[in-house]
């Protein structure tokens, strides 16, 4: 049986603990979040499905030809301050890229926050035909919400196959990842995430009465830098 002495001696060492691990934690009072809806379009077998996998369950795994389109959510913790957690709540609609399934993917662009232009990189090919999604989402907005724009990021998916120097000859942001290594993957929604604007946070009725892990917080937010 340990002596008295040493159970003295090991619960110092655990108030010493305590104390250094206790700045890392933060005490929530208030939950506001925010709903952001994402829709993925491009070419058949340019990896949507792959990509949305990899971000939601951090695996890669086999697929099939997407029919129609296909629901996913992620909700991530954003940030704390001054007691206040920061919650976005992906909801992401990957749609079928083959061409029997065009006619439907205009159905997912109805309030979308965000348009995720997914081509493969070993088929410039797919890059030229992101082009035409472009063109309809700009037309959609032209149309349906002329006072609000749909962000538009143009995805080159497969960086982990050998492929020719890429030039973005579109007007929108162009990132470069790999649904099969994960390259790029996570920061591509991250920095969806936390770009959204303010305004659209509302606080969560049923307060959660939590401690959250500073760690699972997404990086560039929990920095005070
Ligand atoms: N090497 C490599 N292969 C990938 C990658 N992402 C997807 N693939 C492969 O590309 C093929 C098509 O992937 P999907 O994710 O089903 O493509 P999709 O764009 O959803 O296709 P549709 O549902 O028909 O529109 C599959 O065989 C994947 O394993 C990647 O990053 N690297
Ligand atoms: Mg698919």
């Amino acid at each position: 049986m340990a002596s008295v002495e040493s159970q003295e001696h090991a619960l110092q060492v655990l108030g010493a603990f305590t104390k250094i691990l206790r700045p890392f934690n933060m005490t929530i009072v208030e939950t506001h979040i925010a709903n952001l809806k994402l829709v993925l379009l491009g070419e058949s077998s340019v990896g949507k499905t792959s990509i949305v996998t990899r971000y939601t369950t951090g695996n890669y795994q086999k697929t099939n030809a997407t029919i129609g389109a296909a629901f996913f959510t992620k909700t991530i913790n954003l940030s704390v301050e001054n007691g206040v957690l920061k919650k976005v709540n992906m909801e992401i609609w990957d749609t079928a890229g083959q061409e029997r399934y065009r006619s439907l993917t205009p159905i997912y662009y109805r309030n979308a926050d965000a348009a995720l232009v997914v081509f493969d990189v070993t088929k410039p090919d797919s890059l030229r035909k992101a082009q035409s999604w472009i063109d309809e989402l700009h037309e959609y907005c032209n149309n349906d919400r002329p006072e609000e724009n749909i962000h538009v990021i143009v995805v080159g998916n497969k960086v982990d196959l050998d492929h020719e120097p890429l030039d973005n000859n579109t007007d929108h942001e162009f990132v470069l990842v790999s649904a099969k290594t994960g390259e790029g993957v996570i920061e591509l929604f991250d920095k969806l995430a936390e770009d959204v604007v303010p305004e659209k946070f509302v606080k969560q009725e049923d307060v959660e009465d939590t401690v959250v892990d500073p760690f699972k917080i997404s990086r560039k937010q929990s920095c005070s830098c």
